[in-house]
């Protein structure tokens, strides 16, 4: 039985690469943050068979003791703070945590390792967002990096660590460089979820407008079980590597609006959406489209779900959170 560490279990992308891991047949360990973690009960539900460690990835002696415990084939980084508009405020935690804990997770997978830097495979969860004001379109792997945010930033330090850490020790570290990809376990500060969240309660009554920032940025949105099966496929093969994953496909917040509100029956939203200058950003990255042709070609990755039936889902799901709560 093959055992695989996931750093960030209690987030969107941890919670489907443990019930993919859980299929494939792997002892799962889960690193959690916190004394009194409120996700705790969660994880535990969608995965029971999961053990769960508790410590912090800007803790290298805690990461070791982790590594003893689950002495694991495979190791998954996706912990970080994760949310853009944060990082500008707390642009030292976000370094502490999203760089350097990188870094940290990087060392304590070498140093367990010891003599077989290769015997345990490293995955890095990088970032469309590393293209910021974008040089190339669409964005692939060696498009030139322009981050925009301390997030961005981060996630740079973090990719470069990895590459160098496979250069440096030969380690089996590969980075997929992922463009967002949402689902309805996503957060509620990003803005599918917020939007999904938001049509739903307006659908109930519960809510009268949303109100939103910038209006014409573009992403290349994705579904998150396609997106986790890709970190798999990159750890099965015989050498690391890095690769983008998306779907090729950009639209608009706008576009998002359009198919989120026509999914209650309403084609005209603008008066159920208001502007408040509070979530534009600082740098805003305007446009992302990825070129995943590396991946369909080598790991035979391609996505499944698109976005029209991707926003649906989760204005369905909301919908139904929203009839449960009452
Ligand atoms: P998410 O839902 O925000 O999950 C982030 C996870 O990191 C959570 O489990 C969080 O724990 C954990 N974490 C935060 N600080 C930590 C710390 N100091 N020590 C240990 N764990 C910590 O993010 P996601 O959407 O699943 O994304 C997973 C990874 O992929 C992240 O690294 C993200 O930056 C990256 N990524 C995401 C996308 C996307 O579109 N979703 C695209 C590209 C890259 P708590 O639950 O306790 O907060
Ligand atoms: O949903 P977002 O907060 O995601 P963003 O900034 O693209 O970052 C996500 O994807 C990255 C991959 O490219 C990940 F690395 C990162 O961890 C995260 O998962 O914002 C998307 C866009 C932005 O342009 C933002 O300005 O939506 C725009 N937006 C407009 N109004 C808003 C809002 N974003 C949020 N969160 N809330 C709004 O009211």
């Amino acid at each position: 039985m093959k055992r695989a560490l996931i750093t960030g279990v209690t987030g969107q992308d941890g919670m489907y690469l443990g019930e993919l891991l859980d299929r494939e047949g792997y002892e799962v360990f889960g690193l959690v943050r916190g004394q009194n973690n409120p996700k705790v009960g969660v994880v535990q539900k969608i995965l029971p068979n999961a053990k769960l460690l508790f410590g912090d990835l800007t803790d290298l002696g805690a990461l070791l003791r982790i590594m003893d415990v689950a002495n694991p084939d495979e190791v998954y980084n996706l912990g970080a703070i994760s949310f853009v508009a944060h990082s500008w405020e707390n642009a030292g935690m976000t370094t502490d945590v999203t760089a350097k804990g990188a870094l940290n997770m990087l060392e304590a997978v070498r140093i367990h390792a010891g003599s077989k830097p290769e015997s345990i495979r490293f995955y890095q969860a990088s970032s469309s967002e590393m293209f910021g004001k974008v040089h190339e379109v669409p964005q692939k792997e060696s498009t030139l990096l322009w981050p925009r945010s301390p997030y961005g930033v981060s996630k740079v330090y973090a990719h470069y660590m990895t590459i160098n850490y496979r250069e440096s020790y030969g380690m089996h570290a590969s980075s997929g460089i992922l463009f967002n990809h949402e689902s309805p376990r996503r957060g509620i500060e990003f803005v599918t979820r917020k939007v999904s969240d938001g049509v739903a309660r307006i659908a109930r009554g519960k809510q009268d407008k949303l109100t939103m920032g910038n209006l014409a940025a573009s992403r290349d949105w994705g579904f998150a079980g396609d997106y986790v099966r890709a970190m798999w496929l990159m750890l099965q093969q015989p050498v690391a590597d890095d690769f983008v994953i998306a779907t090729g496909k950009t639209h608009t917040i706008r576009d998002l609006l359009d198919v989120a509100f026509a999914r209650i029956g309403i084609s005209d939203w603008s008066d159920y959406v208001s502007y408040d200058k509070q979530y534009e950003r600082p740098a805003e990255v305007d446009l992302l489209i990825g070129d995943a042709s590396k991946a369909k070609e080598k790991l035979g990755w391609e996505p499944t779900v698109q976005f029209k039936e991707l926003i649906e889902m989760m204005v369905d799901a909301d919908l139904a959170l929203q009839e449960q709560e009452g």
